[in-house]
């Protein structure tokens, strides 16, 4: 965890050139890809063979179980580790047959779900890349992953939550021309069902390597759109194998995905990625509510799950009252968003599981605190890294490192963080230093025994229980309105997600006038996630200034920090 700072540049200067960048994205220098590879943290596993080498030890064992939607157990589909292996090797055939290829984009929008697995491991397989988006993205952000990424195709649920995905389909390929194929999982509609995809077996396909890239991950982002995290199967699997081991998941163990499958913390902290790589069981929960979960917790004998804050509060009140059986379960953990002590504490007894909080991010580094940490460690810090190559520096405004104990901003550079955004050089340029350590926007702290404790932020986003939204992208939307002078979304606090979003106005003069419903209206009319539609709508003549001229947010979130907390008294 020391600063190794020896003057490798970003872009390969120095001459050291990268191994595993592509035009798109800048990969590792050839001397640190080295270094991890001799330290063993790249061992040259990709996702396909992986399934392949659990599959053939162990055929027979449960890999995922889905219980679909009866919540007496009568739609549940277990998939062995065989099954899983022959449906992703003939959902690959079928991708290759449609002319999906190695290197092709294909955005994956499904909720939680059997069919995830099996797409994304055919994807895997064949080299393209998964785009993971969220199921409450909207034809906004999916429009602009499709239309960004070049996507071949979308694969996306017929109707989750409600909301019939092959309208906004049938909408964004209208307006993408390289999007040549959406697959539904279920009924197709008008496109194309994934059981219909065609299996022509025994095509030989050159799958990927181990440095090349396995998919890219959405960023939370403060930009007006938010950047793609180009991840290789070498990285990322170690980030698995790691995660295991300080999470104790092994071939025994039962991992529940609550939250969203495609987002960064259940797919690989240790996640449902580390528990397949483990050779343990999958069990998919269609919501993270306790009435769902917790009677899976006892059918299933679930060991090890993740949580967001606010749905870990949900849990543990929820724990006191329920008549289900909730001992198998080992750890929770808790991550996304910075949980409280006073919170944290609550866990073990309500629970009666160990508390594990984890501060990661989709652009890399992870922190867990140990399962044999004492007590005030798990419910005072975010954890300390996965990895003894993990570089972390803490510094000032002038990039100057700090002394330990001080608090500053997060700067990370290692064997599973990236170097660089996917077709974006001119972001890679401030989000990373020269030598190439991610500045992760994060205010933090390290302790004596280098444990992190998040104090803050210094991106402009809000974190609304663990759901990121980028201002700048929602300040863009209130900025379509024809009212609207100027816009700027803050977070405000709010006991149950830690922040909501808070959205101050300035109209044009003269303009008609608006209120705040219907400015929300308008924002939602727009077609994003529901999340990112501020909470909180307040219309002012004028922003406050900072002594250079630029809007003062901090004086904003302190107005409205003020207006809440008089109101509460
Ligand atoms: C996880 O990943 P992302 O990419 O959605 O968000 C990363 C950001 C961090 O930079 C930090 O601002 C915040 O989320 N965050 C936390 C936190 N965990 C994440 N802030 C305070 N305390 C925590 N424990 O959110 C993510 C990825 C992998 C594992 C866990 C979370």
């Amino acid at each position: 965890m020391t600063d190794t700072n020896d003057g490798v540049t970003a872009g390969g200067e120095g001459g050291m050139p990268w191994v595993t960048g592509t035009a798109e994205a800048p990969g590792y220098p050839a001397a640190y890809a080295e270094r991890y590879r001799a330290a063993g943290y790249w061992r040259g596993e990709t996702f396909g063979r992986m399934l392949r080498e659990r599959a053939t030890a162990h055929p027979d064992r449960v890999a995922i179980v889905d219980p679909g939607p009866a919540a007496d157990g009568s739609t549940t589909r277990r998939w062995t580790y065989g099954e899983l292996d022959g449906r992703a090797d003939r959902m690959a055939a079928g991708l290759l047959a449609l002319g999906i290829g190695k290197g092709d984009r294909v955005v994956v929008q499904l909720p939680n779900v059997a069919e995830f697995f099996e797409v994304v491991f055919a994807l895997f397989r064949v080299g393209a890349l998964p785009v993971f988006a969220l199921p409450a993205h909207r034809d906004s952000e999916i429009r602009h992953f499709c239309a960004f990424t070049e996507a071949a195709a979308y694969v996306i649920p017929d109707v989750a939550g409600g909301y019939d995905h092959r309208e906004l389909a049938t909408r964004v390929r209208a307006d993408v021309p390289t999007l040549r194929h959406v697959l539904v999982a279920g009924d197709p509609g008008p496109h194309t069902a994934l059981a219909d995809v065609p299996a022509e077996p025994g095509r030989p396909f050159d799958g990927p390597e181990p440095h090349d890239l396995a998919f890219l991950q959405l960023s939370g982002g403060s930009t007006g759109v938010p950047k793609l995290i180009p991840r290789t199967h070498d990285d990322y699997i170690y980030s698995l194998r790691g995660s295991n081991e300080i999470c104790r998941v092994d071939e025994h163990s039962v991992y529940l995905c609550a939250l969203p499958a495609a987002h960064n913390f259940p797919l690989s902290s240790p996640g449902t990625l580390g528990a397949l790589h483990a050779g343990a069981r999958v069990v998919l929960a269609p919501r993270p509510s306790p009435d769902v979960a917790f009677p899976l917790i006892e059918r299933e004998g679930v060991t090890i799950t993740g949580l967001v804050p606010p749905l870990a509060l949900v849990w543990t009140e929820a724990a006191a009252n329920t008549p289900h059986d909730l001992s198998s379960l080992d750890v929770l953990l808790v991550g996304g968003a910075k949980f409280s002590e006073e919170a944290a504490r609550r866990v073990r007894p309500a629970l009666g599981c160990t508390l594990q909080q984890v501060f990661g991010m989709a652009e890399g580094l992870v922190n867990y605190t140990r399962l044999d940490d004492p007590e005030e460690i798990i419910v005072g810090t975010q954890g300390r890294p996965i990895s003894p190559d993990d570089e972390i520096r803490v510094v000032d405004d002038e990039d100057r490192d700090l002394p330990v104990g001080e608090t500053g901003h997060l700067l990370t550079r290692g064997p599973y963080t990236i170097r660089g955004y996917w077709r974006a050089p001119e972001h890679n340029a401030t989000s990373f230093t020269p030598d190439g350590f991610y500045r992760t926007g994060d205010v933090v702290r390290l302790t004596e025994d280098g444990y992190l404790v998040v104090e803050g932020r210094a991106k402009d986003q809000i974190n609304r229980g663990g759901e990121k939204v980028a201002a700048e992208e929602i300040e863009n939307h209130i900025l379509a309105h024809p009212s609207v002078h100027d816009a700027a979304v803050v977070s405000m606090p709010d006991p149950y997600l830690g922040e909501r979003t808070c959205a101050y106005v300035v109209l044009r003069d003269g303009a008609e006038p608006v209120r705040s419903g219907a400015l929300k209206k308008f924002i939602r009319g727009r077609g994003l996630a529901d999340y990112k539609v501020p909470d909180r709508v307040e219309f002012t003549d004028a922003f406050p200034q900072t002594g250079v001229g630029k809007v003062s947010k901090k004086d904003l979130r302190a107005a409205i920090a003020a207006e809440l907390a008089a109101k509460t008294r």
